[in-house]
């Protein structure tokens, strides 16, 4: 097969950054060195060389709100190589009567048409012995977390005895356990009480999601967590209320794991307050933008380690779609678009802005999710024995994003009018070019399915050590035996 050899570019890992040739045979990384030689000689001076992009948090094609997501596995993983990310990992919600096993199946179907790899994170959606039945057989089929939505009440909720159970079988098969953290009880006390008081507009759907009901959602499910002996990671940790919850746990000795949106770290809750209502309702999304002053945290944790990825929560709806609900703010379908844009709104409000230096951005954007998910260094990484995922990133580049151009099969952006430097030249996809100077060439279909390993049980330990057998229980006798006993 054909070698390539990028040339006179800058390797950025997690850990350090270095001049080096890297040779590509077939899929994956051969060699990195000086002066190798190939057959064919991509240019990269100038550029620096990151591991592709994975963005571990997406809904392509997902049924949800009464209808479904627009940007389906084509589309949204086109958008993912224009923005410098090679895989995806995707949730599979069940239907009110399928099972894991069935749902997989479809979802499967539809990432067909994935141009980048792909994962898929399960969804456990209730409970029962079907599913404690089906979930090591996910587990077999290389899928290793399962999502749990404290929030969605009547739909997709779990409560605390439903949770508690699954982080349990979660613990004997080797997964862990994602949870979006949101008190779905009291946002649906508070999203009636609003609309009966005459709020109905978008800005409402703030009002009813305060950062105190994320907060509290996150520190339960952590003690839950804690108390059936799993990690924990907690996905679009949006306020300081959540991340204060996952720094605690992880000063105890925890392994809990947060990941704030690239949407959060950068938008406000002011943008719910425009008059045009499709620009508000193009803006919701679960959790809601906060008051600025949460974004300075964020920020810290990522740099600090508290916080580890940065992901996008892609999905997608038309302003069509979003305007389901022009009279009852509840029925707006929940959902941003973001892939194209994490990775250069990151570097620009993040790197040249002196917030993470360009390892930290490598750490949160590839490598801390590769290791997380058990799939580094085959992903995550520029190595040799790596697959050549790699973005051509050139740090000078300037754009300002607008829907016009986007890949997103959407009508709007939320980050319009945002001037970002530093874009991908080039993007690799297991060796191939997938995406150079604004025109995605990967096919539809070329995308392959990643299979992830169970965790190792060295993983799952807990703030506190606990007995891995049954806990003995201690025989007592009374000093002094009452006469006649
Ligand atoms: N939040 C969203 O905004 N959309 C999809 C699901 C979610 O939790
Ligand atoms: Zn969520
Ligand atoms: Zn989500
Ligand atoms: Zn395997």
């Amino acid at each position: 097969m054909a070698t390539k050899v990028i040339k006179g570019g800058t390797i950025i890992a997690a850990d350090r950054s270095y001049r080096a040739d890297v040779l590509i045979d077939g899929d994956k990384i051969a060699a990195i060195g000086d002066d190798l030689a190939g057959d064919e000689i991509i240019d990269a001076t100038g550029c620096y060389l990151m591991p592709g992009g994975i963005d571990p948090h997406t809904h392509l094609q997902m049924p949800f709100m009464g209808t479904y997501s627009s940007d389906d596995f084509d589309t949204g993983t086109a958008a993912a190589l224009a923005g410098g990310t090679t895989m995806v990992v995707d949730f599979v919600l069940p239907g009110a009567e399928g099972g894991l096993l069935d749902a997989l199946q479809e979802w499967f179907q539809k990432a067909g048409k994935a141009r980048t790899d792909y994962s898929f994170h399960m969804a456990i959606t209730g409970w029962n012995k079907q599913i404690f039945d089906e979930m090591p057989k996910v587990v077999e089929r290389g899928i290793n977390t399962f999502k749990h939505f404290m929030a969605y009440k009547g739909a997709l909720m779990v409560n605390d005895d439903e949770m508690f159970a699954s982080f349990q079988r979660c613990a004997e098969i080797g997964a862990m356990p994602l949870v979006h953290a949101e008190n779905g009880d009291v946002v649906a006390h508070l999203q009636q009480k609003l609309l009966a008081e005459g709020n109905n507009g978008p800005e409402a759907h703030a009002y009813s999601r305060p950062p105190e009901v994320e907060g509290e959602a996150t520190n339960r499910a952590i003690m839950i967590a804690d108390q059936a002996g799993v990690p924990l990671y907690v996905v679009h940790v949006s306020c300081e209320e959540s991340h204060e919850a996952i720094r605690r746990a992880r000063q105890k000795g925890m392994r809990v794991f947060g990941e704030p949106l690239i949407q959060h770290l950068v938008l406000d809750e002011n943008e719910y307050k425009n008059e045009n209502w499709d620009y508000a309702a193009r803006r919701v999304m679960s959790p809601p933008f906060r008051d600025k002053r949460h974004q300075d945290g964020l920020w810290a944790g990522l740099a600090a380690g508290s916080l580890q990825v940065v992901a996008t929560d892609h999905c997608a709806f038309t302003t069509e779609q979003k305007r389901f609900g022009l009279n009852d703010f509840t029925k707006i379908p929940n959902g941003t678009g973001g892939l194209e844009d994490r990775l250069p709104v990151l570097w620009t409000k993040g790197v040249r802005t002196g917030r993470l230096t360009p390892n930290e951005f490598v750490a949160v954007t590839s490598t801390n999710i590769a290791r997380i998910l058990n799939i580094y260094p085959k992903k995550g990484a520029i190595l040799p024995g790596s697959d050549a995922d790699i973005v051509i990133w050139d740090p000078e580049a300037t754009k300002t994003i607008s829907a016009k151009t986007q890949k997103s099969a959407i009508d709007y952006n939320v980050f319009e009018g945002i001037e970002v430097t530093g874009l991908p030249r080039m993007t690799l996809s297991r060796g191939r070019i997938a995406y150079r100077n604004g025109e995605v060439l990967a096919q539809t279909g070329d995308g392959r399915f990643v299979e992830r390993e169970p965790h190792a049980p060295v993983s799952r330990a807990l703030s506190t050590w606990k007995e891995l057998v049954a806990p003995r229980k201690v025989e007592r006798k009374l000093e002094h035996m009452p006469a006649g006993v």
